[in-house]
């Protein structure tokens, strides 16, 4: 049911972060891995499949860029491409992960040929970035608020994986400890584009559906991971293993 009139701007704001509580730290496979209950096989598939959404943060934001008309709304967003695909000078969030993938015993090779990539996994990513692609900027500006909740669950992982995951170099937490400042900075821009444009009440209405969708990506990861890497139930686990009939 919308509402008739519209939220003031720090009421928006905080229908906004009360979906917090739909966040995937939530996520079964995500407190699993808080508690330390994963195995050092469940954390590779983990990093493996992240991987993946980290490979298309970058063309999701290239996307906004194409659809926005401005110069100065670019000028701070293009900064989301750089965090992620690195500069000359500075390495990025991309081979920060790879990294991470070494330090949990990953081969680079193998995360980079994405082998690992459940099909769920790259379906959700998909619909994230064919979101971006055809929709408005301010649309997308909004679908990237999920950030709102990330410093959290950043500082989960750096704070319980020393104790609970010993076996992973603690190099291997750097992507996380870059991620909280820049987080930080991306959401304050994404937020106040959303606060300022979503300002009718069936407007605010749709930014709250579109923080859904995208909290539905991330919890879709996970519940794939789930029942490839918990369940023991990956795509076809029940059927033959032989290569699929094609009829003639
Ligand atoms: O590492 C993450 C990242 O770079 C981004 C960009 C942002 C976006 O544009 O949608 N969202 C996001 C997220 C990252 N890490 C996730 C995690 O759990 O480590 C959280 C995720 C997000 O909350 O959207």
């Amino acid at each position: 049911m919308t509402h008739s009139t519209p939220w003031p701007r720090d009421e928006f704001e905080q229908r906004l972060r009360a979906l917090g509580n739909r966040y995937h730290i939530h996520h079964p496979f995500q407190v699993m891995m808080h508690n330390g209950e994963l195995s050092r096989e469940q954390i590779q598939g983990w990093v493996a499949n992240r991987f993946y959404y980290q490979i298309s943060i970058p063309r999701k934001d290239a996307n906004f860029l194409a659809n926005c008309p401005d110069r100065l709304i670019r000028q701070q967003w293009i900064q989301r491409i750089l965090d992620h695909d690195g500069t000359d000078g500075g390495e990025g969030g991309i081979e920060v992960w790879l990294r991470l993938a070494e330090a949990t015993g990953l081969n680079r090779d193998d995360v980079l040929d994405q082998k690992m990539v459940l099909p769920g996994v790259r379906f959700a990513v998909d619909a994230y970035i064919n979101f971006v692609r055809n929709h408005s900027w301010q649309e997308s500006a909004c679908s990237s608020l999920t950030e709102m909740f990330a410093p959290t669950i950043h500082k989960q992982r750096i704070s319980s994986w020393p104790d609970k995951y010993p076996w992973i170099d603690s190099q291997g937490l750097d992507y996380f400890k870059n991620r909280i400042k820049e987080a930080h900075r991306d959401v304050e821009h994404g937020l106040a584009l959303t606060l300022d444009y979503f300002a009718t009440a069936e407007q605010q209405q749709r930014a709250l559906d579109i923080l859904q969708f995208k909290l539905d990506v991330l919890w879709t990861m996970l519940d794939a991971m789930h029942m490839a890497y918990i369940n023991d139930m990956p795509p076809y686990f029940n059927v033959a293993n032989d290569s699929a009939q094609v009829n003639a």
